[in-house]
């Protein structure tokens, strides 16, 4: 043997000032893809298109391999339930914009060294199962419930620590109803993908990504709060190492603009026409609804009202906004901004924290705007 996975979890390391994406961060980023962003214009995100987060494998399940589900630890009557017993529960689907909390991760300084997202880490999706509460209720849950643990069926090593994925709620969280949590067996009306999950998962509208356990396989309910790696390690937000830091929970406020016009290869960089340009968008907070989008054409330093779609009622999922921006020749920045009912408005500073979290610093969008056909650039010139 002799080989030891280390006792202690390790904290995450910052980069260095200058130091680019690294080997190990490419090949998260090659596994974990984020969502191309011309796919905002779609209310509901193709499959393939939704971003993807895993921190171990994808476990292999083959279509037909038992699956049961079991719920236990402070409840009356355990439950080991199949597919086919949960199909006789009622059914909830719901519209759900999922938004992994380590999005705009990369665009931090100093950077932490982990999946580096720019700001493409989110999709939305009909998720379809039962709702939890239904299930506790079966079990009966015992009035000392404290935390609701959720069991993945993928294992893996982080920062010294051999685990299960696994996170917990609240018990007043899982049972409450609103927002409705569900154990999910559908995507968009067919069985999840295997990255999504394969055969089932948590939904828990309105939290960040962590939250809604993949391949979920166990539920226990314990009488005191949880503390795996997942819930007492990561997903805190702290300033240095030693930080008990703040739990990550629901998503803050953010916009983000359908690219416009056409892409150049290697930078990105958007290339425009002279003259009329709709802008459109997306906006979503899991906090309280959106109710004012703001964009800005000379980045950042004046702002107008966008106009957003009419309420759809779809509480947890992205609202689309549009602007029409008249351009002219040259170089220009545009940035877009969302605000909730809470009163929750996306920073122009970096919220800085050591894990990278809820950084929703407004979005720059580079734009460059031709003055003809033949593709000279205007504005400052080459
Ligand atoms: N079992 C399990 N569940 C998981 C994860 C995981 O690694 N294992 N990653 C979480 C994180 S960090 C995110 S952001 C979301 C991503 O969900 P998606 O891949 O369906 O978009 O799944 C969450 N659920
Ligand atoms: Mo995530």
């Amino acid at each position: 043997m002799g080989h030891r996975l280390g006792d202690a979890s390790t904290p995450a390391r910052l980069a260095a000032p200058d130091e680019g994406i690294g080997r190990d961060e490419l090949a998260l980023a090659t596994r974990n893809h984020g969502l191309p962003l011309e796919a905002l214009r779609h209310d509901i995100t193709p499959p393939g298109l939704h971003y993807v987060l895993t921190h171990y494998d994808i476990p292999y399940v083959p279509e037909g391999t038992p699956w049961p589900l079991t719920l236990d630890g402070r409840v009356g009557r355990p439950l080991r339930l199949d597919l086919s017993d949960l199909h006789r529960f009622p059914q909830v689907t719901t519209r759900v914009t999922l938004e992994c909390a380590g999005n705009g991760r990369a665009l931090l300084t100093p950077r932490p060294v982990s999946q580096p997202w720019l700001v493409e880490a989110v999709g939305t999706a009909e998720w379809t199962g039962v709702p939890l509460r239904l299930l506790l209720a079966e079990a009966g849950v015992e009035p000392d419930a404290v935390d609701v643990v959720f069991t993945g069926a993928d294992h893996g090593v982080e920062r010294g620590v051999e685990q299960d994925y696994r996170r917990a709620l609240p018990v007043e969280v899982a049972m409450g109803g609103d927002p409705e949590v569900l154990v999910a067996h559908s995507m968009n009306g067919a069985p999840l993908p295997p990255q999504h999950g394969y055969p089932l998962r948590l939904i828990v509208p309105g939290w960040y990504g962590m939250a809604h356990v993949k391949w979920l396989r166990s539920i226990t309910v314990a009488d005191e709060s949880f503390t795996g790696f997942q819930q007492a390690v990561a997903y805190r937000l702290r300033r240095d190492p030693g930080d008990a830091g703040e739990p990550v929970t629901r998503i803050a406020p953010r916009a983000l603009l359908v690219p416009p016009g056409f892409p150049d290869f290697m930078s990105r960089a958007r290339v425009v026409r002279p003259g009329t340009v709709a802008l459109e968008g997306r906006a979503w907070s899991g906090r309280a609804p959106v109710t004012r989008v703001e964009v800005s054409t000379d980045a950042g330093h004046t702002w107008r009202d966008a106009e957003q779609a009419p309420d759809d009622g779809e509480r947890w999922a992205w609202r689309r906004w549009r602007y029409e921006w008249t351009v002219t020749p040259g170089e220009h920045v545009l940035s877009a901004r969302a605000t909730d009912a809470g009163g929750h408005t996306q920073p122009l500073e970096q919220p800085w924290n050591r894990g990278g979290f809820v950084n929703n610093l407004v979005q720059r969008v580079p734009v460059l705007c031709l003055d003809d056909e033949d593709g000279s650039a205007g504005g400052d010139g080459e």
